[in-house]
């Protein structure tokens, strides 16, 4: 298979590129023969003739063309061009808010430049070529335009082909742009955004179902980012047609991006999420396991996998209902045949612990007896031609329109379709196929006309966030019929800011191990571009696995913050049970680590939801300075204090790991190491590598079968021994409502101090929510001396236990202020 890259090496960037707008159904390679034609049309922006100021807005012209700067906080400064001086309707699906942290800008101009700064960011404007940059405090250059922007009229469409191309030195990398399955670091790519549905997707094909127009340059340790908030088809070249130059482009709308500081990979990510929101705490049990099949049917088959779970005490939250469910593939409607009674299959199903999951499509039936075909046709609720005739295309149901969730109304009438479903019993909704997918063509012809929230746009401007805006509606819907309750949705396609509505998955993989391995690095790449609430179809969506590919595939699982085996209908059965002994067991072992791991999980997600920080963290984002850390991708710290090295190649025994600097203990053997350096650790099946940071303190409950099978008794807290001063945090809530956006929650902060003789935890408290359990059970590790005394709140702690190894153990209320353990 041949990367296409190399072939976008040969084109002259002065050229206008050509390409095929869709990609055939099962084409699978970086497709789009790329054409050159014609000669430069392109217009570049002349020297800066005028500028006029705004508060925190700067307009600079050439006389014709104009160009806004806008400081947005200390840290992220917006710009955008208006090719004939005219700006559009300032309109963003993305943008959650600002964050409206503006301390002090300063303006300033000499004969070369302007220079608008902050105490944290300049932004400088040469007047002779019209040239932008960026640099910190210390004027060190972060990112520099290396031409000045340009556009080339769109004659056809109206409207300009928008370019931007930047200066790219030889030390500086690329990261994030949402779901690409290739190498982690994007240098030496050239990748394009447009939703696609690609059943079966190869490593390097491009692009997938997900547009995030958002990426990370890293040079010399420093980190910023690029927003490009465009939905029209967005093009990124990352030193691929010259070595020295980075560009982004679009095939229309606005040049109009951020930039967005750093130093730290970190804050970079951090400010992205500030600026296009995160995902709201999720349900607990959408943190459990989930089983999905294309389909399980009839609803005894249904009930019998459901129940296989408990007979085999192999945990798991959610079962999901595929397209086989519904009447005909009428979306809202239920297979009377294969589902007679779906009120007491769900029910059934409650009974023992199972939460259902269905699916949802876009496509709706063109069938006048259908009530959702009637009530849309007849509200005028289905995407049109631009001649006005009906936008129609084949998916499952046969003949479908398609809503126009860009329309505010129709997202309000999807929203309410979900009533029968929700009294039926119905959990979460599954949205596929949104990108939108039609067979045969592949999606719509670019001429269907979106409302946009009144923004109006062809179908090249609503593409991107069609999947996007059905799973708003959907999650919308959800969130005012359940009330308090916290919906959860899961979709396929998606834009900048589909975290606030959903969690997502990569799509139709394939059960091989360089998918594992994608999958890895695909739900890294997803985390650092604000979405977090990801994972992949474990096992693979198509092919057979074998039962070592799938145990694998269950481990790195349990490290994806959405667990979901699924698998297409005409691969062998795909349970956690399916490949009998050993794999069996130790399938059971690692979904029950999951759920002993809840409570760290879903305090990640807290700090994703309140501070923006995301649950997957590659290591290049902890330790951005070490270059050979440009290049790492398969370790990955999972929250604050846990790493992890999914192992991912067939029968071996062993494999290098990357342990970041400062101390860590096996978590399965406890054994120390000094990180800083790569070790060769044992990979039995039985085991994967699992590292937990010296000094945390790591909260774990007892294994359920489901997330709410019976009130804990007590938690656990494991603390790892460090000399070093260590934070950890514990979230809890009611783990359903929307109670802890009102403070009732609780937020817990460990602080674990070390010496030669002594240990110190620390625990301080925030909210108003009260867990029903009394007790802390401690389990202290790697403890350096011989432990004489247990004081908890200065009272003497007699009732403790040390085992062989030193470990200790003891109970203490869940209200301690310190626990002193002293030699
Ligand atoms: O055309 O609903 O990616 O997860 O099982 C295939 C059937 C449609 C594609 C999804 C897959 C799902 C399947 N769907």
């Amino acid at each position: 298979m041949e990367n296409l890259t190399n072939i976008n090496n040969l084109i002259d960037p002065d050229l206008k590129l050509k390409e095929n707008q869709h990609t055939e159904e099962g084409e699978k390679f970086l497709n789009n023969p790329i054409v050159t034609v014609g000669p430069v049309t392109k217009q570049y922006l002349r020297s800066v003739k005028s500028y006029v100021t705004d508060g925190n807005r700067f307009v600079f012209s050439d006389g014709v063309s104009k160009v806004q700067i806008s400081v947005i906080s200390d840290e992220i400064i917006r710009v955008r061009m208006a090719p004939q001086g005219t700006f559009l309707a300032d309109f963003s699906y993305a943008i959650n808010g600002y964050p409206h942290k503006i301390t002090l800008v300063k303006f300033a101009e000499d004969e070369n430049i302007y220079k608008i700064s902050t105490p944290k960011v300049n932004c400088i404007i040469t007047k002779a070529d019209f040239l932008i940059s960026f640099t910190d405090s210390n004027n060190h250059m972060m990112n520099a335009d290396a031409k000045a922007m340009h556009f080339e009229e769109n004659v056809q469409f109206g409207g300009y082909y928008v370019y931007c191309s930047k200066v790219c030195t030889n030390t500086e990398d690329f990261y994030a742009l949402g779901d690409k399955p290739t190498e982690f670091n994007l240098r030496g790519k050239r990748l394009v955004l447009w939703n696609t549905d690609t059943y079966a997707f190869a490593k390097n094909q491009d692009p997938l179902y997900r547009s995030i127009p958002f990426y990370i340059g890293l040079n010399e340790g420093k980190s910023y980012g690029i927003f490009f908030d465009n939905t029209f088809k967005t093009h990124f070249d990352f030193a691929v047609e010259l070595k020295d130059r980075s560009s982004f482009w679009s095939d229309g709308g606005e040049l109009n991006y951020y930039y967005i500081h750093g130093p730290e990979m970190m804050d970079v990510v951090k400010r992205y999420s500030q600026l296009t929101g995160t995902h709201q705490m999720p349900p607990m049990w959408a943190l459990g396991f989930h089983q999905c099949r294309w389909s399980y049917y009839p609803d005894s088959k249904v009930k019998e996998i459901a129940q296989t779970f408990r007979d085999k005490k192999i945990p798991c939250d959610a079962i999901y209902l595929d397209i086989d469910y519904m009447n005909g593939y009428r979306c809202f409607t239920w297979n009377q045949r294969y589902f007679p009674e779906p009120k007491k299959l769900l029910g059934d199903l409650k009974d023992i612990g199972f939460k259902t999951v269905v699916i949802i499509d876009p496509g709706i039936k063109v069938d006048d007896n259908y009530w959702v075909f009637k009530e849309g046709k007849s509200n005028n609720y289905f995407c049109r031609r631009s001649d006005d005739y009906f936008m129609e295309g084949n998916v499952w149901p046969g003949r479908c329109q398609f809503p126009d969730f860009t329309n505010p109304k129709v997202r309000d009438w999807w929203g309410w379709l979900f009533k029968e479903l929700l009294e039926t019993g119905v959990d979460g909704i599954w949205n596929d196929m949104n990108e939108p997918a039609v067979f045969g063509s592949g999606t719509f012809p670019d001429d269907v006309r979106h409302n946009f929230d009144h923004h109006r746009g062809s179908h090249r401007k609503a593409h991107n966030v069609y999947g996007m805006q059905m799973v708003r509606a959907t999650y919308e819907g959800l969130k005012k019929l359940q009330k308090n309750k916290r919906p959860f949705t899961i979709t396929r396609a998606g834009y900048s800011g589909v975290q606030r509505y959903s969690s997502v998955w990569t799509g139709d993989n394939v059960a091989t191990w360089e998918h594992l391995k994608l999958a890895n690095i695909m739900c890294q790449r997803l985390s650092i571009s604000g979405i977090s609430f990801c994972g992949t179809d474990i096992g693979g969506f198509t092919g057979e696995p074998d039962g070592e590919l799938f145990t694998r595939w269950i481990q790195l699982g349990v490290f994806t913050p959405l667990m979901r085996a699924h698998s297409a209908g005409d691969t062998r059965e795909r349970e956690p049970w399916s490949f009998g002994e050993p794999f069996e067991g130790i399938c059971r072992k690692f979904i029950e680590l999951r759920y002993k791991l809840m409570p760290y999980l879903y305090s990640a997600f807290w700090q994703h939801y309140k501070y923006q920080l995301p649950v997957v963290r590659p290591i290049v984002m902890l330790e951005s300075h070490e270059h050979i850390n440009h290049y790492r991708e398969d370790e990955f710290s999972f929250g604050d204090n846990i790493l992890v090295c999914p192992v991912l190649q067939p029968s071996i025994h062993n494999r290098k790991v990357y342990l970041p600097q400062g101390a860590w203990y096996d978590y399965w053997t406890n054994q120390k190491y000094s990180g800083g350096k790569e070790f060769v650790i044992s990979t039995p099946l039985d085991s994967m590598p699992i590292f937990v940071k010296a000094g945390a303190v790591i909260p774990e409950m007892e294994v359920m079968q489901y997330t709410d099978e019976f009130e804990l008794e007590e938690l656990f807290l494991k603390t790892w021994f460090s000399v070093h001063p260590v934070k950890s945090v514990l979230y809890e809530d009611h783990g359903d409502t929307f109670a802890y956006q009102q403070d009732i929650f609780l937020e817990k902060t460990f602080n674990v101090f070390g010496s030669n003789g002594s240990l110190i935890i620390e625990q301080v408290m925030d909210g108003l929510y009260t867990p029903r359990y009394e007790k802390y059970r401690h389990i202290i590790y790697g403890l350096p001396f011989k432990v004489s005394k247990v004081l908890i709140d200065g009272k003497e702690q007699k009732k403790y236990s040390l085992d062989t190894r030193n470990v200790l153990e003891f109970s203490s209320s869940k209200k301690f202020k310190k626990i002193e353990i002293l030699a």
